[in-house]
């Protein structure tokens, strides 16, 4: 096991040579409760849900592969496993659900017939927990999306399904809100899009305007639903066109003041979202994150504490918006214990905003606005160095949570007791 007392001791030299630099490790541990990570659900099972005994992430241009032993079958298993995961983790989060992770009781509702009182034990288990929900319709893995269009669809039969579909979702993030008096976000991403070359992208893009337009005809209190929009690059079998791309998005949100979601892994390669975080918040309210890590033709590989992660957190805390940043995650890897795959990833994501909260903002500045930037880009160098793994460490140990490596074997006795028992 870790040596606690020599967490300590570490934490107070590391405290010393932050406080060198201006930086207050005490204050950076406080705010660090307050940056809520939404837990996504679906790392826990693949992305299959509830509604089938054996259903299974189909179509909607998203992949899953691995078939490791353990995933949750039924919303009791996720429950159980996302308490662990939260037991692991330290801080507070949020439950990010997925429409068809309902508690459906053995029946199958299809998606237009879904109602709150499917989600009424979430919500029961949330408010226990304290936690806050964010919910998001399902689009996807429905024999009515199977021709690769939905809210798009020029098959207006499917595009009416789908537009009550995403409106009882609404409805239900509302009441999510309203319970758990926390404002639920709830993302809208489709699969919409061609493999091939289209000839027609603007009237399915009409059509999907005129489908956000209906859906966003009712009203809820911002106090309980705000809207988000999440738009892709392309995905596996929708190579030439995404209907719902940037572009779209972005031009929709600031028009009918929405949330754009911000999902690092449907760009170019090249492409920083870093970079879009301080443009888009001088037009739009708030934003939302799906905090994840690209992979050639994968957006969903567990986030590891990368560049693109750290640019992303410093952009939010230099621009003082943490209260206007949702923070999600998305990824799904079934290749490896999932639960460690929650952890590990999470933690990845909270350590990137330690990094940004413990950079020395003042002397930076000052660099910068004097044209010292052979100072500036010294400075960012040394701050890789710095001890961050102490105050990281310590953070851990002040929240009552496995410090360091303590974690992983946490995760193996879980897999031993609970995930290996399931069949
Ligand atoms: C798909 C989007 C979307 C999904 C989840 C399951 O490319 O990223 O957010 O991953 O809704
Ligand atoms: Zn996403």
């Amino acid at each position: 096991m870790v040596n606690h007392d020599l967490i300590e001791q570490s934490y107070v030299l590391a405290k010393e040579q932050y406080a060198g630099l201006g930086v207050d490790t005490d204050n950076v541990i406080k705010l660090m409760d307050k940056i809520i990570i939404s837990l996504h659900c679906w790392q826990a099972d693949d992305v299959g849900g509830f509604e089938t005994p054996d259903a299974e992430l189909g179509g909607g241009g998203i992949q899953v592969t691995g078939n490791y032993p353990g995933k949750a079958r039924t919303a009791e298993e996720m429950r159980s496993d996302l308490e662990k995961v939260m037991s692991l983790l330290p801080g507070k989060q949020k439950l990010n659900l997925h429409a068809i992770y309902g508690d459906f009781g053995g029946e199958f509702i299809d998606r237009d017939k879904i109602e709150t009182k499917h989600f009424q034990e979430w919500i029961n288990w949330a408010k226990n927990a304290g936690i806050g929900m964010d919910f998001n319709c399902t689009c996807f893995s429905h024999p009515k999306a199977d021709d690769g269009f939905t809210l798009s669809s020029k098959n207006e039969t499917n595009r009416k399904f789908w537009i009550e579909h995403v409106k009882r979702c609404r409805e239900i993030g509302a009441e999510m809100g309203k319970q758990l008096n926390n404002p639920c976000i709830h993302n809208l991403w489709i699969p919409d899009g061609s493999k091939d070359t289209p000839v027609d992208r603007y009237t399915h893009r009409a059509i999907l305007k005129e489908s956000l337009d209906e859906i966003f005809s009712v009203e809820y209190p911002l106090d309980h639903l705000k809207d988000s929009l999440e738009s892709k690059l392309f995905g596996i079998g929708s190579e030439s066109m995404v209907v719902g791309s940037y572009d779209f998005y972005l031009s929709y949100a600031i028009r009918n003041n929405k949330l754009i979601c911000l999902d690092n892994g449907h760009y170019h390669p090249t492409e920083q979202i870093g970079d879009k975080i301080s443009s888009c918040l001088l037009f739009l309210d708030e934003l939302m994150l799906h905090v994840t890590r690209g992979v050639r033709w994968d957006s969903d590989h567990v986030v590891t504490l990368n560049d693109e992660i750290m640019l992303i957190a410093q952009e939010i805390v230099r621009s003082a918006a943490l209260d206007r940043v949702n923070i999600g995650l998305d990824f799904f890897d079934a290749s490896i214990n999932r639960i460690g795959a929650y952890v590990t990833g999470t933690r990845a994501a909270q350590q990137a905003f330690m990094i940004a909260l413990l950079e020395p903002g003042k002397i930076l500045k000052e660099y910068e606005e004097n044209g010292n930037y052979f100072e500036r880009l010294a400075m960012l160098e040394l701050m890789k160095t710095k001890p961050f793994g102490a105050v990281w460490d310590y953070y851990c140990l002040v929240s009552g949570i496995p410090v360091g490596e303590d974690y992983i074997e946490e995760i193996q006795s879980y897999e031993q007791e609970v995930l290996s028992k399931r069949g």
